[in-house]
């Protein structure tokens, strides 16, 4: 008898050594440790051996008992531990998670493409501030006080006379004031008017100048860039036409409409901006000299040069920040 629980506690001892995973070790506290395994069973037979056994079998017993706990504990928070650290290694040969890569905004693309075409034509590339004087964004383009273009519900103005421009022919103005022909500017930028936001309007949009002022500049020279622009940005067939208007700060003056198919099959003209020559006023306003100089602008609208372009049917689109949009482009 009293061997025999030596013999249970080393045996324990022996295959608590093979247990490698937590899975055998439970399966060895069933065994050995539980209230019916085997090391519990011989503590409960002690009760019935003879009076001069009992106190050596007790001994042993608790002995055996207390090893095997002692050395199952350890075991367990051994396999616990390299578990813990298994499930925090990292394995740096594996092929890392690609980092999503941005793209500039559609707008900005069509923005670049727009500077790179006029630059092969030789325009450079003017700024200018966003929060503007009445004289930049009105007096200076011939617009009168009285002009319906000049209405507080028309604009969003600004305490003491400021104003979010509401066009960018405000930077053509501060380059003719600076610069002294010839020029040959582009100027693309963002422009404010309270429209109610609908699939073709916004509060706010990007409006592309030019402005060419030299000796002897005609509306031929007019003519013929913005259809070197159209065939290039639109494709060689892009039919267009131009349709006589009215700008105060340009005579002539005529909108640029682009001939486009539309969802019921047919084609229909529709308007891409305006242009026209220079006014004298917007001359004199600068101190260029209306007598010698002639020159000729033009503003499109950015969105619907991209809207026209890629079919996109809602303006609002560009503003939504939807990557299903946006990464198509
Ligand atoms: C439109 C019309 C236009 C201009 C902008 C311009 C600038 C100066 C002098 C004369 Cl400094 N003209 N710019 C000329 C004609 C039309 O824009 O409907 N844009 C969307």
């Amino acid at each position: 008898m009293l061997e025999q629980f030596e013999k249970i506690g080393s045996q324990a001892l022996a295959e608590l050594h093979e247990v490698r995973d937590l899975k055998a070790l439970e399966d060895f506290r069933l065994k050995y440790l539980s209230r019916k395994g085997l090391l519990m069973q011989l503590l409960s037979e002690i009760g019935r051996l003879g009076p001069e056994e009992k106190p050596r079998a007790g001994q042993l017993a608790n002995k055996a008992k207390n090893e095997v706990t002692a050395a199952f504990e350890e075991r367990k928070k051994a396999l616990e531990d390299a578990q813990k650290q298994r499930r925090e290694f990292v394995d740096v040969t594996l092929p890392g998670i690609p980092m999503a890569i941005g793209r500039p905004h559609v707008i900005t693309q069509t923005i670049d493409e727009l500077l790179e075409i006029f630059g092969r034509m030789g325009f450079g590339v003017a700024y200018g501030p966003e929060v503007e004087d009445e004289w930049h964004n009105f007096i200076a383009l011939n617009i009168p006080p009285e002009h319906p273009a000049r209405d507080p519900l028309d604009n969003f103005y600004l305490e003491e006379s400021l104003l979010l421009r509401s066009q960018t022919s405000t930077i053509q103005i501060r380059v003719m004031e600076k610069q002294k022909p010839p020029i040959r500017v582009v100027a693309p930028g963002r422009v404010y008017r309270p429209d109610t936001v609908d699939a073709t309007h916004m509060f706010m949009f990007h409006q592309l100048e030019a402005l060419v002022v030299d000796e002897g500049v005609t509306m031929v020279d007019m003519k013929t860039t913005i259809e070197q622009f159209i065939h290039v940005f639109f494709g060689a067939d892009t039919q267009w036409r131009f349709r006589p208007s009215f700008f105060p700060f340009t005579e002539p003056s005529a909108e640029v409409d682009l001939l486009l198919a539309d969802k019921s099959g047919g084609e229909r003209w529709v308007e891409m901006g305006g242009c026209g020559m220079v006014d004298p006023n917007v001359f004199d306003a600068v101190g260029i000299d209306s007598e010698k100089y002639t020159g000729w602008a033009f503003g499109f609208g950015i969105e619907r040069l991209a809207m026209r372009k890629y079919a996109i049917p809602d303006v609002r689109w560009f503003t939504e920040n939807d990557l299903r949009f946006l990464n198509q482009f």
